[in-house]
């Protein structure tokens, strides 16, 4: 049951992260998701929920700052009341983020700039066990990939892509810290 729940969990971010990006590039602006518990403000928990907004600056909010604020149009909200665990991390820096955006091409920005570095969306359940933690990574392109057990040791690994586009597979996820 548990790892259903991961699996749906899985599925509701994950068009989250796909509904950021098409209104990126469909509106042509940097478009941010942020964890919210009332729909309105960025929280930093992202097993709170999420918003999507219009990072443009309106109404004398800061643009591509990650945060909503000013009139920044809100273009999607989800109120998340299931008991798993997210996290977001820049898996080369190994810091937490507490926001992503997508640029006009479609691409993930941190602090207003393109990363190619990759983002691990992880997602646990509620009693945080590593076997049950599933994740997303984030590639440059703005492709969005599933983790898997490459080294068949029950976990699933974050993963990378090179130049060429190959995949890797790198450290097993940890739901230690989240
Ligand atoms: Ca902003
Ligand atoms: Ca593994």
């Amino acid at each position: 049951m548990r790892q259903n729940a991961v699996f749906s969990d899985r599925k509701l971010i994950n068009s989250t992260l796909m509904s950021a990006r098409y209104e990126a590039v469909a509106r042509n602006k940097t478009v941010s998701l942020c964890p919210s518990a009332d729909g309105e403000s960025c929280s930093n928990d992202w097993s709170d929920g999420w918003i999507v907004f219009l990072d443009d600056g309106e109404g004398s909010g800061t643009a591509r700052d990650g945060v909503h604020n000013g009139d920044e149009l809100i273009v999607g909200a989800s109120i998340y009341e299931g008991d798993g665990h997210f996290s977001v991390v820049d898996v080369s820096e190994n810091s937490a983020l507490t926001y992503l955006s997508f640029n006009e091409f479609g691409r993930p920005a941190v602090g207003g700039r393109q990363v190619s570095r990759p983002i691990l969306i992880q997602i646990c359940d509620s009693n945080n066990d590593d076997i049950f933690a599933r994740g997303l990574m984030l590639i440059g392109t703005g492709r969005v990939i599933q983790t898997i057990d490459a080294n068949g040791d029950g976990i699933h690994e974050s993963r990378f892509a090179d130049s060429l586009n190959t995949l890797s597979s790198t450290a097993n996820l940890s739901c230690a810290a989240s």
